[in-house]
């Protein structure tokens, strides 16, 4: 009996371990791809060579949908050290589980004014 009782434990500590290991991996798990009804948004205009916000402003651990939209030139957008890309007209969400404030690029080698366009994700 009192054997029994051992082995229990030690599964229990296995299982305590191994889902602790699994929390751990991966920076990736500071935004995560969602896909809940109700969600705040996040729409991002480009154009020739420039975001139309300097800042965008978001919850973290709320789901938020991202649009990115060209009013000028063609453009993409990379969030740099979330894994988040955006093309143009195709909403995605994503719900950011980490506060920051991380930086917002053109993705698009777009011209002349490429390197200057960026701005910042304000995660709080
Ligand atoms: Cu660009």
């Amino acid at each position: 009996m009192k054997k029994m009782y051992i082995s229990v434990l030690a599964l229990a500590l296995a299982v305590g371990l191994s889902a602790c290991g699994g929390g751990n991996s991966g920076a990736s798990d500071k935004a995560v791809e969602t896909n809940e009804a109700s969600a705040a948004s996040v729409a991002i205009e480009a154009s020739n060579w420039e975001f139309d916000q300097e800042e965008y402003r978001v919850k973290a651990g709320e789901p938020v949908n991202f649009l990115l939209t060209n009013a000028e030139g063609v453009h993409g957008v990379d969030i740099e050290g979330l894994g988040i890309q955006l093309d143009a007209d195709q909403e995605v969400q994503y719900t950011i589980n980490e506060a920051g404030t991380y930086d917002i690029v053109c993705n698009i080698i777009c011209g002349t004014g490429h390197s200057t366009m960026t701005a910042k994700l304000v995660v709080e």
